[in-house]
């Protein structure tokens, strides 16, 4: 690439870093490096690869072209230093996670969580002698009475999965490393991407996705992220990707998160604006007791999303004003919104929270984290927004 991306617009990154040149046939797509190892020269190049004298490709666990161009065109997203792709949000999570932390350290983690990142802290950590402490950060009072000497990491989604809690990200940072600028603020940028939040420019250390999501954006590829400064990401890819998780992610799937990433603007500006629509009419609909959505006037934390986030996403969760027999009838009606977990695809999809992406947490923690019995939660697709509305009318009549 002969342009200096850094200087090019988000439309022209997305589309263009990380190319891969192939000198002497110069393909516009980029192929795929479907190979499990790279062959040397001859043993002196092997031995500077490995002691890190050379660049240059080893072994796919270790690094390929088209994990590069992931990462490179995340982190040119994230204006993040570098980024690495991992083979699922949870492979980066962990990855990410055990690079920073060893025994005896403290988390502070936000109450809301996907439900495996929470049973990472409450069920992996506590049995290599770490702790977590869990607290609603949308209260600066709780992140500054749970910090402690032994912390190390704090880590929050904004907005969270999936009462959709937005979090002050520059404030969380401010206060983290006015305490101490050695704890990584880590964020998970899972709901938004970069198209509509960039954590790092508000002062988070790191930022990690689920790329399964938006990033792919197609529903076909289970897939991760962690983009930081340049020295982090190399911890996680020797370290913590190398020793520990091995979580990398295929040639051929990396190949199709690149493709899914050169539409994400337009993507995101679909997604949201059929978002937009859809939290109007469930709100406006008497059946509808209550809609957790960023865009919505009402929303708690407004100020915070118009000040870090370009749009309101299109993840929203409501609660029927039914029976909890009724509101299960209203999913299983429903004819366009597919009933599965997972989010960010092209396809609307429709879940219940509790019993399903947040069942490893216990009835206590569910009600302190505001994740009601009744919640319902929406991805929202790319499909015509007014059959969407047509499904979720359609099925909120016949109950
Ligand atoms: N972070 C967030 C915010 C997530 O929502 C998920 C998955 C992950 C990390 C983990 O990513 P994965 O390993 O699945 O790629 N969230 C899911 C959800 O809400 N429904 O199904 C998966």
């Amino acid at each position: 690439m002969k342009h200096d991306l850094s200087k090019k617009g988000f439309a022209t990154r997305q589309i263009h870093a990380g190319h891969i040149e192939v000198p002497g046939i110069n393909p516009l797509a980029t192929p795929i490096f479907q190979t499990s190892t790279f062959v040397f020269e001859n043993a002196a190049q092997g031995a500077a690869r490995f002691a890190k004298k050379e660049k240059g490709y080893i072994y796919t666990r270790l690094g390929n072209p088209n994990q590069d161009q992931v990462g490179a065109k995340v982190a040119a997203l994230e204006n993040a230093e570098a980024g690495i792709v991992l083979s699922s949000g949870m492979g980066a999570i962990s990855t990410c996670f055990w690079t920073i932390l060893e025994s005896g350290d403290h988390v502070v983690a936000n109450d809301t969580l996907y439900g495996a990142t929470y049973s990472f802290l409450t069920k992996a950590f506590p049995r290599y002698g770490g702790e977590a402490t869990f607290t609603d950060l949308t209260n600066l009072e709780n992140l500054k009475s749970s910090l402690r000497s032994n912390t190390k990491l704090v880590f929050f989604e904004t907005p969270a999965n999936p009462n959709l809690n937005v979090i002050d990200i520059e404030a969380v940072a401010e206060t983290v490393h006015a305490f101490d600028k050695n704890i990584k603020v880590v964020v998970d940028n899972t709901f938004c991407t970069p198209y509509i939040q960039r954590p790092l420019d508000l002062g988070a250390d790191v930022v990690v996705h689920s790329g399964t999501k938006y990033l792919n954006g197609h529903g076909d590829v289970i897939s991760g992220m962690i983009c930081g400064k340049a020295d982090f990401i190399e911890k996680c890819r020797s370290f913590g990707l190398s020793f520990v998780t091995g979580a990398s992610l295929s040639p051929f799937d990396s190949f199709l998160i690149s493709r899914g990433l050169k539409t994400l603007d337009i993507r995101m500006e679909k997604h949201c604006s059929n978002a937009i629509a859809i939290a109007e009419f469930l709100e406006g609909h008497e059946k509808v007791n209550k809609v957790y959505y960023p865009g919505l006037p009402d929303f708690p934390g407004r100020e915070i999303v118009k000040k870090q986030m370009k749009l309101p996403g299109a993840m929203i969760s409501f609660e029927l004003n039914a029976s909890k027999a009724k509101s299960e009838a209203f999913i299983n009606s429903l004819e366009l919104c597919a009933l599965a977990v997972s989010l960010g695809d092209t396809e609307t999809l429709i879940q219940h929270p509790a019993s399903m992406t947040h069942n490893s947490y216990s009835k206590q923690a569910l009600s302190e984290a505001g994740i009601t019995e009744s919640m319902i939660r929406l991805s929202i697709g790319l499909e015509t927004v007014d059959d969407l509305i047509e499904d979720l009318k359609d099925g909120l009549e016949k109950i």
